[in-house]
């Protein structure tokens, strides 16, 4: 498969390549744990909108280094910041951005994923964990709650119960044990949790883009919306996807008992 570089921003603190039509974005802050500044969080999500409206790829992953996909936001960076600032900043935006991305992103995770590195791969649709993987919201240790969605996302995924343990106590879960709570999608040894997320993005990137954008959309809807609305967001895409050449082709390929060429129109 052809790999090439992106060379349209020189990126300090994330790496970005192609692989077919898979983008991968790497957190490249190894002596901080990949630590999520605000400078790296503009650059991930720059990164990933970019890929995000390029028509030759289909799914995007996310991740760090066998050590740590992210330890959390900046402490250090947060340390002395004020209420005003937090509120005016509006770096809660980028992390929102993540989020909003219309394509599927795939978080590959290894190591230390806690506080913002945790809320950043919920924000992702889809995590592949290695067997290292340890998931966490340690933020009370350090006098605050997280703040990036976490209490949300985490107690919508894992339920009441052990999002409060984690939450409250800090203490976080190995991989096994996020497959068994819903968390990530599967645990694979640490050799081959980039390896494993990257064929599942070629896989999604392969399908219809029109139809994976509509599904992640109504899918996505079932945490924004009530049912009967949410059920409204699903309605809208199927019909609309039968104005697109795609459905067409798909349809018409599957009588013709042939391979369906995809568009993207
Ligand atoms: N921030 C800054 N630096 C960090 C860091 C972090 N989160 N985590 C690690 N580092 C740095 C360490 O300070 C150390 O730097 P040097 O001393 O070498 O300069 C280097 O990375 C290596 O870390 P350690 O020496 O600590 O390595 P260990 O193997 O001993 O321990 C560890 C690894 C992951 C267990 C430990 O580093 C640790 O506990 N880290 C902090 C974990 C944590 O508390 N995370 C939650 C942070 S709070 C928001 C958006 C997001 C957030 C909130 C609001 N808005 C936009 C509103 C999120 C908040 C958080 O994530």
């Amino acid at each position: 498969m052809a790999r090439t570089a992106v060379k349209a921003l020189p990126y300090e603190h994330v790496l970005v390549r192609r692989e077919g039509r898979v983008g991968l974005v790497q957190i490249n802050r190894p002596k901080a744990m990949n630590a999520l500044s605000t400078p790296l969080m503009a650059e991930l999500v720059q990164a990933l909108r970019e890929l995000d409206l390029d028509d030759a790829i289909g799914a995007m992953v996310v991740t760090g280094d066998e050590r740590a996909f992210a330890a959390g936001a900046d402490i250090k960076e947060m340390a002395g910041v004020t209420p005003m600032e937090l509120l005016t900043r509006g770096s809660l935006d980028l992390w929102d951005a993540v989020g909003r991305l219309a394509k599927p992103v795939i978080a590959a995770v290894s190591g230390f994923c806690f506080g913002g590195g945790c809320e950043l791969a919920m924000l992702c649709d889809m995590i592949v964990a290695s067997e290292t993987a340890r998931f966490g919201q340690p933020e009370i240790a350090i006098g605050v709650i997280p703040g990036a969605g976490g209490t949300q996302r985490l107690t919508r995924i894992l339920g009441k119960a052990r999002a409060m343990e984690l939450v409250l106590t800090g203490e976080s879960i190995g991989a096994r044990e996020a497959l068994a709570y819903g968390l990530v999608n599967r645990v694979v040894p640490v050799e081959l949790y980039l390896e494993e997320a990257l064929k599942l993005a070629a896989k999604i990137a392969g399908q219809p883009p029109l139809a994976v954008k509509m599904a992640k959309e109504a899918i996505n809807a079932v945490d924004q919306m009530h049912l009967d609305e949410g059920l409204q967001v699903e309605r809208k895409n199927f019909y609309l996807l039968f104005s697109s050449e795609d459905q067409k082709e798909g349809m018409a390929a599957f009588v013709q008992k042939r391979a369906p060429n995809w568009k993207g129109k």
